[in-house]
């Protein structure tokens, strides 16, 4: 074997090898959250009272290219404070959801207190929009101690794949005159316990089953 053939295995070799050291997987094109931070919204609720500690506080959208799932970056939240935080996407055209498909979203979760879920809110919960009042509302069922998704999501990564069709461990609710063959804008919400800590959220793999 001469130097030129030793030299191509051994950088094949080091390409393997960097390879298995960090296998991110590609991102498919039609993931809402990869690269894509500057075409998110970000949302703060307000306290319940006037006086509420948590009153003003704001959160942040970015691109991070450490911390991700799929691809070269995934969508980070910084909440500035324990809030109920809503992120939002409005697409360029609305499109057709597939009522039987599957919703793929990766979640991870930094938060030294728990995520909540209360009567009106769970974490997360995804909408579907059809119009500002009507909309599908896509709520983890959490585990099976009744765990929020995003508590789980502080350990490592949480790869959902949600049917739209509620039979699986989502629960999807129809809202106003929501339409599977009109989706125009999709958000995710999550809300903390807590007053003064700051918390993180990142979302990745974000896709949509549409149909044509
Ligand atoms: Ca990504």
């Amino acid at each position: 074997m001469n130097h030129t053939k030793i030299a191509v295995l051994g950088s094949a070799l080091a390409f393997l090898i960097a390879c298995n050291a960090a296998p991110v997987p590609a991102t498919d094109p039609t993931d809402l959250t990869e690269a894509n931070a500057q075409r998110w919204t970000v949302q703060v609720a307000q306290g319940e009272t006037p006086s509420d500690p948590g009153n003003g506080q704001t959160a942040a959208l970015s691109d991070d290219a450490a911390i991700k799932r799929i691809g070269a970056t995934a969508l980070r939240v910084d909440a500035a404070a324990a809030f109920r935080v809503q992120v939002g996407y409005t697409l360029a055209t609305p499109v057709k959801l597939d009522p039987e498909g599957t919703l793929q979203l990766s979640l991870k979760a930094k938060n030294t207190e728990a995520f909540q879920k209360t009567s009106y809110t769970q974490s997360p919960t995804v909408l579907l929009y059809t119009g500002p009042n009507d909309y599908f509302s896509v709520e983890s069922k959490g585990n099976p101690n009744d765990i929020p998704l995003m508590e789980i999501a502080k350990a490592d990564w949480v790869d959902s794949k949600i049917l739209l069709n509620g039979l699986g461990t989502w629960n999807v609710t129809k809202v106003g005159n929501a339409d599977w063959n009109s989706i125009n804008a999709v958000s995710i919400s999550f809300d903390s316990f807590g007053f003064s800590p700051k918390y993180q959220v990142w979302l990745d793999g974000l896709i949509l089953p549409k149909r044509p």
